[in-house]
């Protein structure tokens, strides 16, 4: 997994992001899943779309100010994930920062 990014990052309270990836695997893949922090647990937040090669997802909003953890969860069609499910926060991802307009 390669080129992750969020933009805009700082972002705007009450805005969204959008996170970008680029995932490649040797099997096909199934499913890409974006994760988040929610106080000490990893939750799911949504399935990103590939849209032109990259995957992607709009992240948000983000409703308080504060630093937000995400993850990237891809499986393929044979059911490997690039990270395991019992520590997501092991998984490839960043941080997007909302700020109070
Ligand atoms: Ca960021």
């Amino acid at each position: 997994m390669t080129a992750i990014d969020d933009s805009p990052d700082p972002v705007f309270t009450s805005g969204s992001t959008r996170i970008t990836a680029t995932v490649t695997d040797q099997s096909e893949i199934a499913t890409v899943e974006l994760w988040q922090l929610v106080g000490k647990s990893w939750v799911a937040f949504g399935e990103m779309n590939l849209v032109r090669s990259q995957y992607q997802i709009d992240f948000g909003p983000l409703s308080a100010a504060g630093a937000y953890q995400w993850r990237i969860l891809a499986v393929d069609v044979h059911g490997n994930a690039t990270c395991s499910m019992r520590a997501i926060g092991d998984c490839p991802g960043g941080t997007t920062t909302a700020i109070i307009p």
